[in-house]
């Protein structure tokens, strides 16, 4: 039994360790619930039993091959006339990797790359699985009384014929992705599909394809190889086109419904114009993805794809003449010669230029047989001047040098 002058003291000793623990145990104390007082988790929007019994039954046995994180954001893009461009689009962390949730603009810079029109390319191989993660980063340059905050995306694989659950139309049958949100979509490749297909926004299209959201997506069984035929060196070409005065009416106003006044003022190569400054760093002809180089002796394979509101861009390299072997995803039968392809929004050629050996007898005086540097542009003149300016529009280099130039060459 404890006497009364032991419990006393037992009592002013609890006393005291309260009062002078009191702060130290308050402080414990928040900062256990810190997390559970923070914003709640990034939802993902699941679907069906039937549809994650499936990607679990996928993830246990590892045969998903990459998972692949996708942002949808907005930001700017300068062009090689100085212009600064509001887009949205998709952009991503080092390696597709999952940044989880970004809710400030702080973490969208300090974890995402800065946003780029078009997005990065995803590769993904024949017969293999993938599950591409859409995450909604939110929109952080738009003025506070735009009408476009809180707006939801989704990705459509555009050319892959998928269920209706991973081929991202807006409530068919899941909803959209809403800032805060992800979903997954599972990419199973069949065996005999390769190519050249794109992934894009499809929530009110007009508006959300032609701001930016879209990348080029390959599909391919072998390296330097599609529909058996081999190739050197392939490049991927997106030619589009962007109303940078309607976008900053997006980013200001936020007016959707003006989506008729579309009037593109930029016809782009890989996001990029082409200036008579040749030094312009950010002209296509400065871009290792843009600028085709080639040598003497080797097969280049163009992947050209468009995305468009009602341009239709013509294709047309100087001095070559490419084969046409696929189109859409699919092998041509035939394939057939042409200098000139007019290509629209959302169509895609595989092209083969072959580069004669300039060691080889030139077939005659004038022919362009040799190394040099001949122009590749868009043939419907409207698309060759930008802000109303020639030739700033989608217009590269052909860059032929010579085999003793090749780095590998012995
Ligand atoms: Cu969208």
């Amino acid at each position: 039994m404890i006497s009364n002058k032991n419990h006393f003291i037992s009592i002013f000793i609890i006393r005291y360790m309260m009062e002078k623990y009191f702060a130290l145990y308050f402080l414990v104390m928040i900062l256990c619930c810190l997390p559970v007082m923070a914003a709640p988790e990034e939802t993902l929007i699941s679907g069906d039993a039937k549809l994650e019994e499936g990607l679990s039954e996928l993830t246990k046995k590892g045969q998903i091959e990459k998972e692949f994180h996708l942002y949808a954001t907005d930001g700017f893009q300068e062009m090689a006339d100085g212009e600064l461009i509001y887009f949205w689009g998709f952009t991503h962390a080092k390696d597709f990797a999952d940044a989880g949730e970004i809710k400030t603009k702080e973490e969208k810079e300090g974890k995402l790359l800065p946003l780029k029109v078009p997005g990065d390319e995803i590769r993904l191989g024949s017969g293999k699985n993938y599950i591409v993660v859409l995450h909604n980063a939110g929109f952080y340059e738009t003025e506070k009384h735009s009408g476009v905050h809180g707006v939801p995306h989704t990705i459509h694989f555009h050319g892959l014929d998928l269920i209706p659950a991973y081929d991202g139309v807006p409530d068919l049958p899941y909803s959209p992705v809403f800032p805060g949100e992800k979903y997954r979509y599972l990419l199973t490749i069949p065996e005999d599909i390769e190519g050249s297909y794109m992934g894009h926004c499809h929530v009110d299209t007009t508006n959300h394809l032609m701001a930016g959201m879209y990348f080029p997506l390959i599909i391919e069984k072998n390296p330097h190889e599609i529909y058996g035929y081999k190739f050197d060196r392939e490049y991927t070409l997106v030619m589009s086109e962007v109303d940078s005065e309607y976008m900053e009416m997006l980013r200001t106003e936020g007016n959707i419904r003006r989506g008729l006044d579309w009037k593109a003022n930029y016809f782009m190569l890989n996001g990029r114009i082409f200036m008579d400054n040749l030094a312009n760093p950010l002209s296509t002809i400065n871009d290792p993805k843009t600028r085709i180089v080639a040598y003497e002796g080797e097969t280049v394979l163009i992947r050209l794809m468009a995305v468009g509101y009602n341009h239709i861009f013509a294709w047309h390299p100087h001095g070559f003449h490419g084969l046409v072997i696929g189109t859409d995803g699919r092998k041509l039968s035939y394939p057939y010669e042409k200098d000139t392809l007019l290509i629209g929004s959302g169509e895609r050629y595989d092209i083969l230029y072959k580069i004669p050996d300039f060691s080889a007898k030139r077939g005659c005086l004038s022919c362009n047989f040799g190394p040099g540097i001949s122009i590749a542009h868009d043939h419907n003149m409207m698309g060759m001047v930008s802000q109303g300016i020639y030739p700033h529009g989608p217009q590269t280099f052909f860059d032929v040098r010579p085999k003793s130039m090749k780095p590998d060459h012995k």
